[in-house]
């Protein structure tokens, strides 16, 4: 179970539409590809989405990280040197989405080396978490469409409304289109990627009190810290702290400082080896958990719901896992499907996710 050898391999495959919010838009899902073969000759896999508007990372710089720091950390190491693995990456600063990826590409090779599956070895809570779908800006009467076609096809009840534009009243008008179109059956919440200051956030959340959200996630900037601990304390629903925490300790400096009372795990950021810490930090602090996208590929989406679906605190809500269904297409040979509102973790073993070779070939820029 050593690890012999790590590739970085970017690829990049469009969208059918792009995905519009806040703090940047997606075209085209511009990932890198982590691939970790050991002498026995099993290869794990996952994926890294370079998002430059919210971690600053590239496609180029996260292939030039791993090629030339964190492929070097790790060959030689056997799977089970979790936390040495761990330990040697976190010598190296930032570069969330590349540890990550290549963090979960290991265990997928540990759960493929131990004959059992990623959510089996993380915590083995459930197979399946409930979806939410991720709706970026456009027209009331388009997100209201879009919402309806994932509810009708796919049986999507749960839905995050990108906010932050300016005037506030643009996504308010939308919220309440949602609300007044889906009617009360299903779950609407708010994220505004930090595009407005608290006080906008104040009254467009009192402009939306009749609605019926279910969180707040991001509305202002963390930086803003008395101005966001302000806005915090008035709401009537917890307020999601995500590209604000990208490590756990600023998980524990937003909890204990009052600007956040929930927290979006992201597989894509913290990977399983921190998502984990990340899980557990959390449930000591007794606030509520959301898996959240990274608008993560097919690959992506499989990371999130194996981790999700191991534990009770992270399965208990709607996981954002449906958006690359605007991809026009993905690499893995066996597209995820999403039925019933549910999509399923794969019996594995590791992460049960097999690469199309003619897929890659077609997509992959190097
Ligand atoms: C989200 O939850 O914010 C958009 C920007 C980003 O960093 O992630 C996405 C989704
Ligand atoms: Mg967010």
């Amino acid at each position: 179970m050593k690890i012999t050898r790590v590739e970085a391999i970017p690829f990049a495959i469009p969208y059918r539409k792009p995905l519009k919010f806040a703090s940047g838009e997606v075209h085209v899902a511009e990932h890198v590809l982590v691939r970790v073969t050991t002498d026995d000759g099993v290869v794990g896999v996952a994926e890294a989405p370079p998002r430059p508007f919210t971690y600053g990372e590239t496609q180029v710089g996260i292939v030039a990280v791993i090629d030339t720091i964190f492929a070097g950390q790790v060959v030689g190491l056997d799977l089970m040197e979790r936390e040495q693995i761990h330990t040697r990456l976190s010598r190296t600063i930032g570069n969330p989405t590349a540890k990550s990826a290549l963090d979960m590409a290991i265990w997928d090779a540990l759960g493929q080396s131990l004959g059992y599956s990623v959510t089996e070895l993380l915590g083995g809570y459930t197979d399946r978490m409930h979806v939410s779908h991720m709706l970026g800006f456009d027209e009331p009467a388009a997100m209201v469409a879009e919402a309806e076609r994932m509810r009708d096809t796919y049986g999507i009840t749960t839905f995050k409304v990108k906010v932050g534009r300016h005037p506030y009243r643009l996504d308010t008008a939308v919220v309440r289109a949602l609300r007044e179109g889906l009617g009360d059956e299903v779950e609407l919440y708010v994220d505004g990627n930090r595009g407005w200051s608290a006080s906008e956030s104040a009254r467009a959340m009192a402009e939306m009190a009749d609605l019926g959200l279910t969180f707040a996630e991001e509305l202002c900037p963390a930086d803003d810290v008395l101005g966001r601990r302000w806005l915090v304390q008035q709401l009537d629903v917890p307020f999601i702290a995500d590209e604000s925490v990208v490590t756990p300790a600023e998980v524990t400096r937003e909890v204990l400082g009052g600007s956040a009372t929930a927290i979006s795990i992201k597989t894509a950021r913290t990977g399983f080896t921190t998502s984990r810490r990340v899980h557990h930090l959390a449930e000591g602090l007794g606030v509520e958990l959301v898996m959240g996208n990274q608008i993560d590929g097919q690959l992506g989406s499989l990371c999130s719901v194996a981790f999700g679906a191991a534990f009770e605190l992270t399965s208990r809500r709607a996981g954002e896992l449906s958006n690359f269904l605007d991809m026009t297409d993905d690499l893995l040979a066996d597209p995820l499907e999403i039925h019933g509102g549910q999509l399923v973790a794969r019996s594995g073993p590791g992460l049960g996710a097999v690469i199309d070779p003619d897929k890659l070939a077609r997509y992959r820029q190097d």
